[in-house]
């Protein structure tokens, strides 16, 4: 990459006589259940996104943009490994107290950054495990963020949904007073704690499926807890706690390279926005916490210029999966969608192998260096570890499933991937060109949610380009096509591909 070498003359340091130029800083946020239809980027005039249209205007705006799959962990595990996640049995929505599911010694986008100079930060969603599977949160836990390559982080360890309820920050908990232990169980309750099926009357967030566990701050969780009063996070309050967070990061490191992940946990369940975005989006609390999401980007941006970093800065904006009105909780987010088409008319949503359930938004924005483009080449989050690799000049050695795409991200070159396998609640579907093929599944249409899932009673061919609402099956019309997608799609998944898979439980 000569290009930034050449443009970052301001950046340049001059130190012992040697001409040295400094890196430029990487940036990804990762929005949880955003869809491609929830940011006005894309023409949506139902919400409005001015934060995030602006990486969108000015930077490289994705229309064929992907989430390796459908749900957080596995998405955020190939965005964070690189492999596809259906390679790791593991790779599922994870309860708060699960063990890492990243080994200490595996190639990750943050240990490639830290060996290349990088000051490296996890802030946010994390949902990747923490600890050994027999967590105390009364000490260290580890391993986490911290032992795969960050070298600060400040994280939720699952979803907003899921106990402990408690920001954990370098693995320790923070707040925690040692006199009222923190206990966590994701089967049973401890002895005389309330639920929402006890105490329905602590509600103040009424739960329509699951979540009816613990009860923090009046809203019912997945899993139980006990104790920890000090530490527990005000809902309400985690935009402004991350964003603060990730202020004092790009303060204290203004004069060197960083690599900040930024999990956003909007507009994820239970969505609480701050009491100054309340009513902001007439679309009652998840209309409300996308507001609360583009602030935040927002704030980011302002943040990069006010310390003069934005001409050094590459910031990548996606989502982790797509988007969901009833995830379980009774927030009348159905009710108050409107003309508001979530997936932005792609079919089904998280969960589904239909598209809408990993396209995803995806904008790459670099000041000085990306110029205004929409990009209709095929992307996925899977290629940027190796597409940052080629960034900063590092040689992976690892066999990755990661490709560099660097020039396609920067808006340089149209040829973006020719083929992806996509994941879905441990089922698979396969983009190859404009086609996808998704394999009959078992299972029902619909899940708990109302999204469409995308199990079908057999082969189903579909020209996403001619017609991207996947409702023309053309299996028939396109029998060698089809017979060639199956014939490739098997071969990438041989050994990993089950006809029998049903699709996880909702619970
Ligand atoms: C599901 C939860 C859902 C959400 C999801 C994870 C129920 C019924 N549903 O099991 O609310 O938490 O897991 O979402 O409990 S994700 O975006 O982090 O993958
Ligand atoms: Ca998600």
């Amino acid at each position: 990459m000569k290009t930034w070498i050449l443009c970052s003359a301001t950046t340049i340091l001059y130190g012992c006589g040697q001409r040295e130029v400094q890196k430029p800083n990487v940036i990804v946020i990762l929005a949880d259940d955003l869809g491609y239809g929830d940011v006005s980027a894309y023409g949506s005039g139902t919400i409005h996104t001015p934060n995030i249209d602006l990486l969108a205007k000015e930077g490289v705006c994705f229309t064929n943009a992907y989430a390796t799959s459908a749900t957080s962990t596995p998405s955020r595990y190939a965005l964070m490994t690189g492999m596809y996640p259906w390679k790791n049995k593991d790779a599922k929505i994870l309860p708060g107290d699960a063990p890492l599911l990243i080994k200490e010694d595996q190639f990750t986008i943050a240990r490639m950054m830290q060996q290349s100079g990088y000051t490296t930060a996890a802030i946010g969603k994390w949902h990747l495990g923490m600890g050994n599977g027999n967590v105390d949160w009364n000490e260290t836990v580890r391993p986490g963020a911290n032992e795969i390559g960050y070298d600060y982080s400040c994280l939720i360890a699952a979803t907003n949904d899921r106990v402990p309820t408690v920001y954990v920050e370098n693995g320790n908990v923070v707040g925690l007073d040692k006199n009222d232990p923190i206990e966590v169980d994701y089967e049973k309750n401890f002895e005389g704690e309330p639920t929402a099926l006890t105490h329905p009357e602590m509600l103040r967030m009424h739960w329509a499926h699951g979540h009816n566990n613990s009860i923090v701050n009046g809203i019912p969780r997945i899993g139980y807890m006990k104790g920890g009063k000090s530490a527990l996070w005000k809902d309400e309050d985690m935009a402004d706690y991350f964003i603060g967070k990730v202020k004092n990061f790009l303060a204290e490191n203004k004069k060197r390279p960083f690599f900040l992940y930024y999990g956003l946990h909007q507009p994820h369940v239970p969505r609480t926005p701050n009491p100054r975005f309340v009513g902001a989006s007439g679309m009652g609390p998840r209309g409300d916490a996308i507001v609360e999401a583009d602030w935040c980007v927002g704030e980011l941006y302002a943040e990069l210029d006010k310390l003069g970093l934005l001409e050094n800065t590459l910031i990548i904006f996606s989502s982790d999966n797509g988007p969901v009105l009833n995830d379980g909780y009774k927030d009348m987010a159905v009710e108050l969608a409107g003309k508001h088409k979530p997936a932005g008319g792609f079919r089904g949503g998280k969960y589904s192998l239909f598209e809408g359930g990993t396209r995803v938004p995806f904008f790459v924005y670099w000041k000085g260096e990306t110029r205004p483009k929409v990009s209709d080449a095929i992307v996925c989050q899977l290629d940027l570890i190796s597409s940052i690799a080629a960034l900063i000049g590092y040689d992976v050695k690892e066999k990755l499933d990661s490709r560099n795409f660097l020039d396609v991200f920067l808006g340089k070159s149209d040829e973006g991937r020719e083929e992806l396998v996509l994941e879905a609640q441990g089922r698979m579907a396969y983009r190859n060109g404009d086609y996808v093929m998704i394999p009959p599944y078992k299972g029902s249409e619909r899940n708990l949610t109302g999204n469409e899932v995308g199990n079908l009673p057999d082969f189903a061919l579909f020209n996403i380009k001619e017609e991207p609402e996947q409702y023309c099956n053309i299996a028939d019309k396109e029998a060698q096509r089809l017979e060639e997608m199956k014939s490739r799609f098997f071969a990438l998944t041989k050994g990993f591909y089950r006809a029998d898979v049903e699709e996880e439980e909702l619970k």
